[in-house]
């Protein structure tokens, strides 16, 4: 099925192009990891593939021991899994880890010229195909060049080989990729400058936006949670929703009026994914500012989705990365009209303590999240630090239902709580407010 050495490569044949656009899917299951994590990565890289409109013909978990360092996996299972790229005429190999540029050059060379990419590159491809304003561009025009600068060679000894190439030609590769390489190297300054002064316009935009101080929400979350179904919803703006991966790569701000005629701004955020190429993350900062400078932000988890611990988590530790791991969040579990069961809603409650259940699709719950953004609004300037007695538990509870909590610490004489309390609940409060925050 491959071609003939005596014909000459075309990669325009129609043959070739539709091989090209057939992959087999490789997930590996590590020492430590179980057979269903494994396939649930494997189940959200199938997602990713599908969203380039990619065919795929197979897929194959391989339990890993160690790591080999010319292909990752073992030589046996390599030959294996190109074998069934080949017997079902693919041109595509796609791993859900991390290749090194090495290792995709070996895959290549030893499979015999089937392309093999990674997650991260389709990650980038997916970012690639969405973006559409010049931010966006420039972001993932960064990432792009920064993941091609340590695989030209491998781009170029994939031309030598299907131009036959000889030593000669090779020779002249290299000095080709010397070139390419310090033209990739200037590029990357000048898209680092135009990036600049998008960040000092964004920063331009929201000094002007303080001057009208309004208190300013963040909506963050996993890929396809519905954060921008929560902005449709609750401003009736119109941004894409739709049940893709990366729907949205840009942020958008919507002025919020509350019941109360009190106002806010709610920003739609690019969804975060488990592996997201650090290199997009970086090339990401820009537009990822918009969530560490908000007052607050908004977590929206999918509940139907039996991997929502995992997606918080992922979440969690992107913020963390990005600089905004201590701004307070509400937590919302969204998608709640598909998670009727009562144990099951409890449980989710359990694990993230405070959140609210929403159904954007619904309604439900919305009433009590805008409460909850009032709440925050309205003492955005004021929260108010509480020394509650252990025997106090109630009230605690009742400050994680209601309020939005800060920060809390136990220690020997109470529980420090630091929290914007919504003003049903200040009543109750006064008797413990901490006449000095807590020592640190
Ligand atoms: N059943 C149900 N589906 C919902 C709900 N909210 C959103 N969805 C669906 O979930 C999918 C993703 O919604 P989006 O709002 O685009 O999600 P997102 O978090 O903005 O996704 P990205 O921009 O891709 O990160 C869409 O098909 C929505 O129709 C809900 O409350 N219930
Ligand atoms: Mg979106």
């Amino acid at each position: 099925m491959s071609d003939s050495p005596s014909k000459p490569f075309n990669p325009y044949d129609p043959a070739v192009l539709a091989r090209a656009n057939r992959a087999i899917l490789v997930g590996l299951q590590r020492p430590q990891e179980t057979a269903e994590e494994a396939g649930y990565l494997l189940a959200e890289l199938h997602e990713l593939v599908s969203n380039l409109g990619v065919e795929i013909r197979g897929s194959v978990i391989a339990r890993l021991r160690e790591e080999n360092p010319r292909h990752l996996v073992g030589s046996g299972k390599m030959e294996e899994i190109a074998a069934l790229a080949r017997e079902k005429d693919c041109g595509l190999i796609i791993f859900d880890d991390e290749l090194s540029p090495a290792q995709q050059r070996n895959w290549e060379k030893d499979s015999q010229g089937i392309r093999t990419i990674d997650r991260q590159e389709v990650i980038l491809d997916i970012f690639i195909a969405r973006a559409k304003t010049r931010e966006a561009v420039l972001q993932v025009e960064l990432a792009q060049l920064q993941q091609m600068l340590p695989r030209l060679k491998r781009l170029w000894s994939h031309l030598d080989r299907q131009r036959g190439g000889g030593a000669m030609q090779r020779d002249a590769g290299e000095t080709q990729m010397e070139m390419d390489q310090r033209k990739i190297r200037d590029k990357i300054a000048k898209v680092r400058r135009d990036l600049a002064n998008v960040v000092a316009q964004r920063a331009t935009q929201r000094k002007q936006r303080q001057r009208v101080p309004l208190p300013t929400f963040s909506i963050v979350g996993y890929t396809n949670a519905g954060k921008s179904s929560l902005l449709n919803r609750l401003t009736g703006a119109e941004v894409l929703a739709a049940n893709q991966l990366f729907a949205t790569l840009d942020p958008t701000t919507r002025r919020l009026a509350l019941p109360s005629g009190r106002a806010l701004l709610l920003t739609d955020t690019v969804g975060f994914i488990r592996r997201l190429p650090h290199r997009l993350i970086e090339a990401f900062k820009a537009t990822l500012e918009e969530a560490v400078q908000a007052d607050f932000l908004i977590h929206v988890v999918d509940l139907a989705s039996p991997e929502r611990l995992k997606h918080a988590q992922t979440t969690l530790a992107v913020l963390q990365e990005i600089g905004a791991g201590e701004r307070p969040v509400i937590t919302v579990l969204n998608k709640a009209d598909l998670i009727t069961d009562s144990l099951q809603r409890a449980e989710a409650l359990a694990d993230h303590p405070g959140a609210i259940l929403v159904s954007t699709q619904t309604g439900e719950g919305l009433q009590t999240l805008l409460e909850k953004l009032e709440s925050c609004a309205a003492a955005k300037d004021h929260p108010m630090t509480l020394l509650l007695p252990h025997q106090q538990y109630g009230l605690l509870a009742k400050l994680h239902a209601g309020a939005t909590i800060l920060s809390s610490r136990s220690e020997n004489e109470g529980v420090w709580v630091e929290a914007i309390i919504p003003p049903r609940l200040q009543e109750l409060c006064r008797p413990w407010v901490a006449p000095h925050p807590p020592a640190k």
